[in-house]
């Protein structure tokens, strides 16, 4: 875990220089390496490592638009997943998707820019894997400026009514882009959104990956054994602003600092060491972790861009023009099938 986490924060730390290259003074977003928006999760660390450790292949995740932590702790595809960041031709949607919508088939990992738009998915894979009568299961991520979403709320009732193996994570960073989540909702423990549904609700109060670990040990473990869905609050941390760019004007000082001084993986760090983990060991996991990322890196930037003429291609499943079923039209033949 230690060595994961390791990884997702040199991943973003990396990604923020790359993303910054040529696109000051006057902040031009479409400008570098790195075009687009592009949302940091430095400081989510112990959540998607805490959860995805558990996780086999076959289990399904969905991630919302901060996805990287989750993405690399579920095993996706480091290099095609930074090709796919770059907008390179091999990246995991041919460069099209960018860094919101990383899609992995081989380890079901699929996330979006639409907050709380992975939750009605992961029902849809859970209620396939009831169906199939395999012991898979899904883990939908949101962020807690998303718990008001309809999408969730409707998610959470189809799981339970019908006894899905989904567990709902969400990640409490304190904020939806500039607003302080006391001004969003008077529910301080979003786990208790959970009783509306009749569903066990655990808030773990620290972004602590042990403590994480062990709570989704138990809502995994109750979701693989056929006892239905459950639902996570973890706390964690923005270290950086809500996306790349972001002066964050709105946010007091303190509240930064404090966030940077909970550091997840210092904690965890701390306990290796109470552990008697030695500092030999600590050094090789993290130099391993360091490697791949950048190694991941340098790969993704020497790969070719799209062919422009690529632009529409898997775009629609069926073009209307190329599908001899639907061309032409019913409407246009006056015909009466
Ligand atoms: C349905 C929908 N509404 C609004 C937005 C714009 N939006 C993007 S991120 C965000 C805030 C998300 O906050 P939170 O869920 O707490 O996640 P965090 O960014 O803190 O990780 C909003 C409102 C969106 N992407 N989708
Ligand atoms: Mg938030």
């Amino acid at each position: 875990m230690y060595e994961t986490m390791v990884m997702a924060r040199h991943y973003e730390e990396r990604l923020q220089e790359e993303y910054l290259e040529g696109k000051q003074p006057a902040f031009d977003i479409s400008a570098g390496p790195i075009p687009g928006e592009l949302h940091l999760a430095a400081g989510h660390e112990a959540s998607g490592v805490g959860v995805c450790h558990h996780l086999r292949a076959e289990d399904t995740v969905t991630a919302p638009h901060r996805p990287h932590h989750i993405a690399i702790a579920k095993g996706v595809d480091l290099k095609a997943m930074t090709a796919e960041i770059f907008g390179r031709e091999t990246g995991l949607s041919g460069g099209k998707g960018g860094h919101m919508h990383l899609f992995d088939p081989d380890v079901n990992f699929a996330c979006s820019g639409i907050i709380a738009e992975g939750c009605p998915p992961a029902v849809g894979a859970g209620l396939a894997a009831k169906k199939r009568n395999t012991d898979s299961v899904a883990v939908a991520f949101l962020g807690e400026g998303a718990i008001d979403q309809g999408a969730f709320l409707e998610s959470l009732n189809l799981a339970s009514v019908q006894n899905l193996p989904v567990v709902f994570v969400i990640e409490d960073n304190d904020w939806a882009i500039s607003m302080p989540k006391e001004r969003v909702t008077d529910v301080t423990n979003g786990a208790q959104r959970a009783a509306g549904f009749d569903l066990p609700g655990t808030r773990v109060d620290a972004d602590d990956v042990i403590a994480i670990s062990d709570a989704a040990t138990d809502a995994i473990g109750r979701a693989r054994d056929g006892n239905g869905p459950s639902l996570l609050e973890v706390q964690v941390h923005r270290r950086m602003g809500h996306f790349m760019g972001d002066a964050e004007g709105y946010r007091p000082d303190a509240d930064r600092d404090a966030a940077t001084r909970r550091d997840s993986i210092e904690r965890l760090e701390t306990k290796l060491r109470a552990n008697d983990i030695d500092d030999e060991t600590l050094d090789e996991l993290r130099s391993r972790a360091r490697e791949r990322v950048d190694d991941a890196i340098e790969w993704a930037k020497e790969q070719p861009e799209p062919e422009p003429s690529a632009a529409y291609e898997d775009v629609f499943s069926s073009p209307p023009s190329e599908d001899p079923e639907r061309a032409p039209s019913v409407a246009d033949t006056g015909g009466e099938d």
